[in-house]
């Protein structure tokens, strides 16, 4: 592994995290120092533009876009970069996803760079880690680099003589899924209950205290110090076809080794499930993955040699998500799987909005029903019908569609084996495991 063809990873070290003085020795802080020192934020801007990074927490909106709409410093007004925010979405608690505790745990000051990188182009002076409270671990080890940065005045007052000041605040979250979403979060952030927001106003311009903010997950942000250092070129030659960078791909399930693996953007779901994560476990076939979280719609074997990039998952029906695989087995039960999934999204819901509050429970009463045999036909009538009324556009945030996507894509592709528990009057995969 090296630093330009694993910038994320390669100085990942869940032993022992790197102080800052072996930080330094590896390179660490040059891209901040770079982008203090040679750039203007607006020249800072233009190279993430450049580099095509797109958002890696599910929805994949590009990162240099989104800071563009943060309102300009007015020079005539000083207040208005005081009053700015930058948060990092450390809040990972997608089912199946585990890639941002490797990077929090494993490399702190990368992330502190990252922010600092960040902070300076947006013109906020204050940012925030909102952290998922049950990341003890994560959390011991950012107060540590935390100290160590300020210490080293990478944060604070003047930072390495320069005339930009920036305050970096640790908060662990009281716990909820949806604090993930990014105006629950900013919620969550203000003390308030973790309620999501309408949008528009979106964030960048109406967020934390009412004032231009910007939320950015852990993997979006850590790629930062390595686009400063090694230009946006180098960014998007890493991907093979399209998109840019690397991604931490992730895969659990029955298989035989799961796990996370930082490789190009763009590889394919094979390469993943069988070089990587070493294939199904002995006497297991590959019934079916969600690709990215359990918020994305199954795929199935015939997609193995999908790239894993937001166009080539999206044209294969699904979405990339975070890219972590989570995969279905043949001798598991397919409805018990959505069951579970949809178990998790009803407690996690907010109840907020109508087809988030009763949609993901009715969900789960319908599913309990054929999973334990005692379903109808009616009921999948009722499940497709449920699917349209939490999809985009009628509920308050993405939680519920999130819910459906794989809900709907079961029934799609394994409509036999939910006409199996109806017609058998039972789960045809109890003891087959
Ligand atoms: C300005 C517009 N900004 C979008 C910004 C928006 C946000 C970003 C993405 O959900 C997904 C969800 C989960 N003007 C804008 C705009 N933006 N349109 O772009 O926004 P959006 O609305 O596309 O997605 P979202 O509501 O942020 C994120 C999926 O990710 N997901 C969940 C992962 C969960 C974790 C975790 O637990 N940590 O990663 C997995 O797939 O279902 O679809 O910043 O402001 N017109």
């Amino acid at each position: 592994m090296n630093a330009l063809t694993h910038p994320l990873t390669h100085l990942v070290n869940l032993q022992s995290p790197l102080n800052l003085k072996d930080y330094y020795q590896q390179g660490g802080y040059l891209g901040a120092e770079k982008a203090l020192k040679a750039y203007s934020p607006s020249q800072v801007l233009d190279i993430v533009k450049k580099s095509q990074l797109k958002g890696r927490g599910g929805a994949g909106f590009p990162t240099g876009m989104k800071w563009s709409f943060v309102p300009d410093y007015d020079e005539s007004d000083p207040r208005s970069q005081e009053n700015k925010y930058l948060v990092c979405n450390a809040d990972e608690m997608e089912p199946g996803t585990f890639k941002d505790r490797l990077l929090l745990e494993g490399v702190p000051h990368q992330l502190i760079e990252a922010m600092i990188i960040a902070a300076y182009t947006i013109g906020a002076n204050k940012a925030y880690i909102f952290l998922r409270g049950e990341y003890h671990l994560a959390a011991q080890r950012i107060e540590t680099a935390l100290k160590e940065a300020y210490q080293a005045n990478w944060l604070g007052k003047n930072i390495q003589g320069s005339d930009y000041q920036l305050d970096l605040y640790l908060h662990t979250s009281a716990g909820r899924y949806i604090c993930g979403e990014e105006t629950a979060l900013i919620n969550a952030l203000e003390g308030k209950r973790a309620n999501p927001r309408a949008k528009p106003p979106f964030p960048q311009v109406a967020g934390l205290f009412g004032k231009p903010t910007i939320v950015n997950n852990v993997e979006t942000l850590c790629n930062l110090p390595h686009i400063l250092k090694n230009g946006p070129e180098w960014f998007i030659n890493l991907a093979p076809n399209s998109d840019a960078g690397s991604k931490i791909y992730g895969a659990c399930g029955r298989i035989k080794n799961p796990g996370l693996w930082e490789l190009p953007m763009g590889a394919t779901i094979g390469e993943v499930l069988n070089k990587h994560a070493g294939g199904m476990q002995e006497g297991l076939k590959l019934k079916g993955l969600l690709p990215g979280g359990a918020s994305t719609d199954f795929l199935l074997p015939e997609h193995l040699d999908t790239p894993m990039d937001y166009d080539s998952i999206a044209k294969a029906g699904s979405r990339l998500g975070t890219g972590g695989l989570i995969v279905l087995d043949d001798k598991n039960c397919p409805v018990a799987m959505v069951l579970n999934l949809l178990q998790f999204f009803a407690q996690e819901s907010c109840g907020w909005c109508t087809p988030c509050r009763d949609g993901t429970p009715w969900a789960v009463e319908i599913l309990t029903r054929i999973e334990q045999g005692k379903g109808t036909i009616d009921d999948i009538d009722s499940l497709l019908k449920l699917c349209d009324f939490m999809w985009i556009g009628k509920t308050h945030c993405a939680l519920a569609p999130g819910a459906v996507e794989p809900l709907k894509s079961a029934l799609k592709y394994f409509n036999d084996e939910f006409m199996q528990h109806i017609e058998q009057g039972c789960c045809p995969y109890h003891g087959a495991y």
